[in-house]
């Protein structure tokens, strides 16, 4: 099978792709690993899967009728709804006919002008463009802890939670990892548990997530103000409508900070990580609002010595991905929940009946891994793409991940990849994200085609110099700070430490790509060499 573009994913990105490429005239075929489409939202549907930005915001926003036709039920959806939602475009686009699902893609090399990609049904798929949006929290991480093998009860990964869900009631459930998916399972988990054990390695900062179903008077306002709303997300610094405090921490008075804090601690949410302009920035600023933080957990949590084990004390606040939760250090006031510093009593090995740590052995009938991702590369690298000369996708990271405008990787050319490093990703909203990157790409892919362009490739140098950039957005905030971050690839063995995403914000980022192509993408080679 020949065509103009190859989608892989079918995700927010990788529906949107689809959707441009017919829109464009261009012949696609899609490739889905999933059953169907949703993309983190098809694996991620673990008990209390829920989005953290609003739902309202946390959509497409490209098509007017699609946006005033549906309606979200809370403010904050759940993994049900959002993928729902997805499924809706799908079919309101009648996007499935271009796809394949249950196809993974095992590998792809570019050759004579063309990709060509393998897939595990054992096709081959030849394409002019390869639109990767293979998603930046896909590849799941799953430990190699000694004895994982031996477990004789039911083992789960969050990220992969099975679509017939199981029923976990009165059973001895034991949790590993403590980041936003374990916190949010956790206090679900913990209600339907005969006893249930966190194994916390990091604690993470988490702020509650006030959810609440919108009322009609809630959806007429929004959708009232809709143009408005999305006017402020396209560049704003997170891709959704909302700022900081007007006041940097550091110029407001003692009272005036406490109160905004606590609007933002109430309106809930990831905003808490930037209540104040200077948060991400300065660490004087960010101590601020990290002791406000703890002290609502010594508030929250009764016994002080497991409020201790709770705060976390390798990070300034927000530098890890914050949390957002529904309760989750209440839930360690249970009787049935006990915490287990791993940091104190480390895990030695995994055994027929349970988890054995330095200290006890801690018997389980379920073990749930909320154990992340090979986060924004591990989905790319696993393919591994070939570029012309041999070149594979993880030679040219060797380094750390290279590339112009988070886009495209020299040497690999006609290849576009969404919401991977180099770009704003997991630090924006992954659905704005995810259009203004394929708009991009299909921008390109249009302008070549139409002047008989056959291939497009970023140069080195230009791809340095964006690469450069995105350290040096870096190197201006706190993030970095955080040694133990998924942002710099710290959770993977062997995995270069750099911090990945673009931090100099999604109005910005999109500012780049907008003027690289009204300039008439320069950092681009474009060949004509090659007929098709
Ligand atoms: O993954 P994580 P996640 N032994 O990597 C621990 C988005 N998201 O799926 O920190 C013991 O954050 C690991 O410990 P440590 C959001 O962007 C959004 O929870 O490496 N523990 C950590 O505690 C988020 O940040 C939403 O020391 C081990 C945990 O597992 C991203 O997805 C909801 C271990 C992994 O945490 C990823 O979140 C969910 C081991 N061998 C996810 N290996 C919302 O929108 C790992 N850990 C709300």
């Amino acid at each position: 099978m020949s065509v103009d573009a190859i989608v892989i994913g079918a995700g927010f990105a990788g529906l949107y792709a689809v959707h441009r490429c017919v829109a464009a005239g261009l012949t696609v075929v899609g490739l889905e690993a999933a059953p169907s489409v949703g993309g983190t939202w098809y694996w991620n549907r673990y008990p209390g899967a829920r989005c953290d930005v609003e739902s309202v915001d946390y959509s497409y926003s490209f098509d007017e009728d699609l946006q005033s036709d549906w309606t979200w039920s809370e403010r904050f959806a759940a993994q049900p709804e959002i993928l729902a939602y997805l499924d809706h475009v799908a079919d309101r686009f009648d996007l499935r006919r271009h796809y394949q699902f249950e196809t993974d893609v095992v590998g792809a090399r570019f050759d004579a002008g063309q990709w060509t990609v393998e897939t595990s049904t054992g096709d081959r798929v030849v394409g002019r463009f390869l639109l990767c949006a293979t998603g930046c929290l896909s590849a799941v991480n799953r430990p190699d802890i000694p004895g994982l093998d031996d477990f004789a009860g039911e083992m789960y990964y969050t990220a992969a939670w099975p679509r017939e869900d199981p029923d976990l009631r009165g059973k001895k459930i034991g949790v590993i990892g403590t980041g936003s998916s374990g916190i949010q399972a956790v206090p679900i988990l913990a209600e339907q548990a005969e006893s249930l054990v966190v194994f916390q390695r990091s604690p993470n900062y988490t702020v509650p997530m006030p959810n609440y179903p919108w009322s009609s008077a809630d959806l007429q306002r929004i959708r009232d103000e809709y143009p408005e709303r999305r006017q402020r997300s396209a560049y704003a610094a997170a891709g959704t409508p909302h700022g900081t405090y007007h006041k940097n921490a550091l110029d407001a008075e003692p009272g005036e900070r406490l109160d905004a804090m606590w609007q933002r601690w109430r309106d809930g949410g990831v905003l808490f990580a930037k209540t104040f302009p200077d948060q991400t920035s300065v660490l004087e600023a960010n101590d601020i609002a990290r002791r406000f933080a703890e002290d609502r957990i010594r508030e929250i949590v009764t016994d002080p010595a497991v409020a201790e084990d709770l705060i976390p004390v390798d990070h300034p606040i927000g530098t890890k991905r914050i949390c957002t939760d529904a309760g989750y250090y209440a839930t360690f006031n249970r009787d049935n929940v006990r915490l287990v510093n791993l940091r104190r009593e480390p895990i030695e090995e995994i055994t027929e009946d349970g988890v054995r740590t330095a200290s006890a052995t801690y018997a389980c009938d379920v073990l749930v891994f909320a154990t992340g991702f090979d986060a924004l590369t591990g989905a790319m690298t696993r393919i591994d793409p070939k570029g012309p000369d041999g070149q594979r996708l993880s030679d040219i990271w060797v380094d750390g991940p290279l590339t112009f405008l988070g886009v495209m990787v020299p040497r690999l050319p006609n290849l576009f990849s969404f919401s991977g490093p180099g770009s704003p990703s997991v630090l924006a909203n992954m659905a704005l994200h995810a259009e203004v990157q394929v708009d991009w790409a299909i921008g390109l892919m249009v302008d070549a085609l139409g002047r008989g362009i056959t291939e497009v490739e970023p140069r080195r140098d230009a791809a340095l110099a964006w690469t450069d950039g995105v350290a040096e957005a870096a190197e201006r905030t706190l993030f970095p700070r955080a040694q133990s971050s998924w942002y710099l690839g710290a959770n993977i063995e062997g995995k270069k430490r750099v911090f990945m995403p673009y931090a100099g914000g999604f109005g910005n980022y999109r500012k780049y790509l907008d003027d690289v192509a009204q300039r008439g993408y320069p950092g681009l080679v474009l060949t004509t060499g090659v007929a098709w």
